[in-house]
């Protein structure tokens, strides 16, 4: 059959390409106006500031749009290799300044809203950022995403468009309290929503057998099915002309479905259907570090990756392609093991719908797959009930065993009956439950750890059987982050700075930094640096104050620990040391005068059902709370604890910070990502050899970071000698007196069993090992305030951090995943 031939466009604009409306003033009001009056349906005289925040949205997308435009053409017609990144998570931030400075008309768009009796910073405080994602690793997507759009390498990133992000943090009595972010409330300006392009992703049913042509083949007959509706993000190159694409997916109950029950007459049922499949994109899980076994977890990991696959497959690829030749043109990069059931998606969708033989199906899917490991946490990686897996995806449960069985042959092969070896390797545990790492890890051309001590603990402690196995599939990518948001938004100051010293490029080209290390000899140039840094410090106080109604003190040496609460980062350790300080003021060991000012800032939320982490909020609330009012303190310590700590946030406390608190116990922080911010905004870093800050060490030299702690074969070794917490105290009379403070209920109005919780398993197990770091914590503490008091030498050793810290941009990162796991074509 020939589709029927449609009439050509006659008309000579139907024919042109896409133009962007000018790149000038008037160029730029024309278009916003344009925006307000037919998008919106309003005159200026009578808009909301809703309105002029999306009017303004629209302008900046309508100057992307022919690139964009471009750019997906260009993606179906290319022959080459293009990257998917299969993430669950996506933590982008706000959009609008992001994309105003790709596009280069961040001064035009202030000028234009100001001809129109407008203050840009008004509408851009209207935007509410998607928070489709828990911390670093949804963060660390959507740095990877703007930098492959930066170096013009074709991607497409696919995620879930979650109605409720991570959520709004408050407090209350110190405690935190959940509130839904409902950030869709007002609207969306930057997504394509095309519901006409929903692919049907099934659910449950069973599997059978049947005859083809005398071959015995296996399908699913699946129970029920939802809809997975794209939503498109541009996500735009830095002043390259690229535009490339994020593609969220939301869930849709099926019309079908319902209106069967409806036309039975349970209208009340068929509600309810709906409800049940509109459920899968409803909600970000706020667990973080450890992984929920739920089964609507599972059902958004499938949801989005077979719609992802099923995308890419039917219909970014000719419809004639030929899929032997799949990993010619795609890899799928898992982001952790949550997109993992796409392994067995991809086989059922090769060998069940395109009728490919297991072997080269399964040849090719090695292929087109790569894994990226986030953790070292033994309980974080993520396995799923067989029984669960079994009645939610049968067809894939088969698949699994089928992988597992031929791969236990292999290495059966390999070492002969060992069935310990066996057991340890095994894809299936012994209680049944899929080890979605291990499927991950054979599954995969290459698996990476995120920083150099992560992958080398990866392959000697996590998966050494593994590594044995397959000789060279095991790499390291250490993380980065992108110097477009992190420094140039962030940072105009500092930008600035750096442009004038060293000239343009460095944005794009970050290794650059580097021609500043002469000048951390300059004396004008740190002074400079330094009121780049105090200017900072003042509209994070401004921010601060408007936003929660807190002080920041003039003069104060800022000292931040910002990410996500939890035993092994060990915000405890900051905090028993805050309280030791508080203590010796008030028990007269030392006079205020010697106490260094400094304000402390913490930022963290606390999943929802981690008891032990709430209570830990609600200690350093309960300690701020005491320690900012008492008198004898002469405001020489402060503690703040901004509610709600975001990537919005993060744009403002990130420049002003003096210190960086990056104190996780070693081998426990995979890589770490604030602490590249930090460094690159001049922050001096207080920390152990953990994570990429092992990295960030070795290159701004031992003199310029304060290293504390064990290292993590010396955790090893007291792990196995038995650890006990009660010897350290009993070694460290500061320690002993800050823990005595807390549990005589000195932050808690005389009730010494508030706190009672956290102390004793401090004392009694820490499976952090703070108590063990605190003696060594306290020293560096030290060593940080004998430099800060020598402003010089300190705003020298700043410098020195920015300098020196070029080789954490994501750049880099996606140029070490170029050439060590995608092999894509090299980079223009
Ligand atoms: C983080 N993982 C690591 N997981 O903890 C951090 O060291 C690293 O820098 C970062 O990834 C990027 O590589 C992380 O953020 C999660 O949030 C998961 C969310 C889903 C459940 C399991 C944890």
């Amino acid at each position: 059959l020939s589709t029927p031939s449609r009439p050509q466009p006659t008309h000579p604009l139907a024919a042109a390409p896409v133009t962007a409306p000018e790149a000038t003033v008037d160029g730029f009001v024309e278009q916003f106006l344009r925006n307000l009056n037919n998008g919106r349906g309003v005159a200026l005289s009578a808009s909301t500031p809703n309105d002029r925040y999306f009017a303004l949205a629209a302008t900046v997308r309508d100057y992307l749009m022919a690139r964009w435009l471009e750019d997906v053409r260009r993606q179906r017609t290319a022959q080459s290799k293009g990257v998917a990144y299969l993430s669950a998570e996506y933590l982008l931030g706000r959009q609008l300044d992001n994309n105003l400075l790709a596009t280069g008309l961040t001064e035009i768009a202030g000028e234009a809203l100001a001809a129109c009796g407008l203050d840009i910073d008004e509408v851009r405080a209207l935007e509410i950022e998607p928070g489709l994602g828990n911390g670093g690793l949804g963060r660390l997507a959507a740095c990877f995403i703007d930098s492959l759009a930066t170096m013009g390498v074709p991607n497409i990133g696919y995620g879930i468009r979650y109605e409720y992000g991570i959520f709004r943090q408050t407090f209350v009595d110190g405690q935190q309290v959940e509130q839904a972010d409902s950030w869709l409330s007002l609207g969306s300006p930057w997504e394509f929503p095309h519901p006409e392009a929903a692919q049907t992703i099934s659910f449950g049913g069973h599997t059978e057998t049947y005859d083809d042509d005398g071959v015995t083949r296996s399908r699913w007959i699946p129970a029920w099915n939802v809809q997975a509706v794209p939503h498109n993000y541009m996500v735009p190159g830095y002043h390259n002309g690229r535009v490339n694409t994020l593609r969220l997916w939301s869930a849709q109950a099926t019309q079908g479905f319902d209106l069967r029950t409806f036309n039975s007459g349970d209208y009340q049922e068929a509600v309810r259907a709906q409800t049940y499949a509109e459920n899968i994109s409803k909600v970000l899980y706020p667990e973080d570090s450890t992984p929920q076994g739920k089964e609507l977890r599972l059902q958004q990991q499938y949801f989005f990756v077979a719609a992802s696959i099923s995308d890419f497959v039917n219909l970014i690829l000719p419809r004639d392609f030929d899929l032997t030749r799949l990993p010619e043109r795609v890899i799928f990069q898992l982001n952790d093991t949550h997109p993992v059931i796409g392994v067995p998606e991809l086989m059922r969708v090769l060998v069940d719908e395109r009728g490919l033989e297991w072997d080269a199906a399964w040849a090719i899917t090695r292929e087109c797959f790569a894994y990226t490991c986030h953790t070292l946490l033994p309980e974080a990686l993520e396995v799923w009930p067989s029984d669960l897996l079994g009645r939610l995806l049968p067809r894939h449960l088969e698949i699994i065993y089928r992988i597992n069985d031929e791969f236990l042959d292999e290495v059966r092969e390999r070492y002969g009956d060992d069935e310990d070896r066996i057991r340890r390797m095994s894809i299936i545990a012994p209680d049944g439950a899929v080890r979605m790492a291990f499927l991950a890890t054979v599954a995969g051309s290459k698996v990476n750890g995120v920083a150099e001590l992560h992958s080398q603990l990866l392959r000697e402690k996590v998966l050494p059987d593994f590594d044995e196995f397959f000789p060279g599939k095991f790499t390291n990518v250490t993380n980065g982050v992108t110097p477009r948001r992190f420094v140039k938004l962030a940072n105009p100051g500092l930008s600035r700075l750096i442009t004038d010293t060293i000239g343009p490029g460095w944005l794009t080209d970050l290794e650059r930094l580097r021609e500043l290390e002469p000048f951390a000899d300059d004396a004008s140039f740190r002074q400079a640096f330094a009121s780049v840094k105090a200017a900072n410090k003042r509209a994070l106080a401004k921010t601060l104050h408007a936003r929660d109604g807190l002080t920041v003190d003039d003069g104060h040496m800022l000292d931040v620990m910002v990410k996500r609460l939890h035993e092994y980062k060990r915000q405890t350790l900051k905090l028993l040391h805050i309280v030791s300080q508080y203590d010796a003021i008030v028990s007269g060991r030392v006079s205020p005068a010697e106490v260094t000012p400094r304000t402390f800032v913490f930022g963290a939320k606390a999943a929802p059902g981690y008891a032990m982490a709430k209570r830990i909020i609600h200690l350093i609330n309960a300690v701020g709370e005491v320690v900012n009012t008492d008198p004898r303190v002469e405001g020489r310590l402060a503690v703040l604890f901004p509610p709600n700590y975001n990537v919005t946030l993060a744009e403002r406390v990130v420049p002003a910070a003096d210190l960086s608190e990056q104190i996780s116990l070693a081998g426990k922080e995979a890589s770490g990502t604030g602490n590249m911010k930090f460094a690159l905004n001049g922050a001096l870093t207080i920390g152990t050899d953990d994570g990429a800050n092992v990295e960030i060490r070795q290159l701004v030299g031992d003199e310029n970071f304060f290293l504390f702690g064990m290292t993590e074969p010396e955790v090893a070794t007291l792990a196995d000698g038995g650890y006990h917490p009660i010897d350290f105290v009993r070694a460290d009379e500061n320690l002993q007196s800050a823990l005595d403070l807390i549990s005589s209920g000195a932050f808690s109005g005389g009730d010494g069993s508030v706190f009672e919780p956290v102390v004793s398993n401090l004392v009694h197990h820490d499976p952090f090992m703070a108590l063990a770091d605190f003696t060594s914590y306290a020293a560096a503490q030290q060593k940080v305030d004998a430099l800060y008091a020598d402003t010089e030498a300190w705003t020298r050793s700043a410098i020195l951090n920015v300098a020196r810290s070029g080789f954490f941009s994501s750049d880099r990162s996606m140029r070490d995943y170029i050439d060590r796991i995608w092999h894509t074509p090299p980079v223009r």
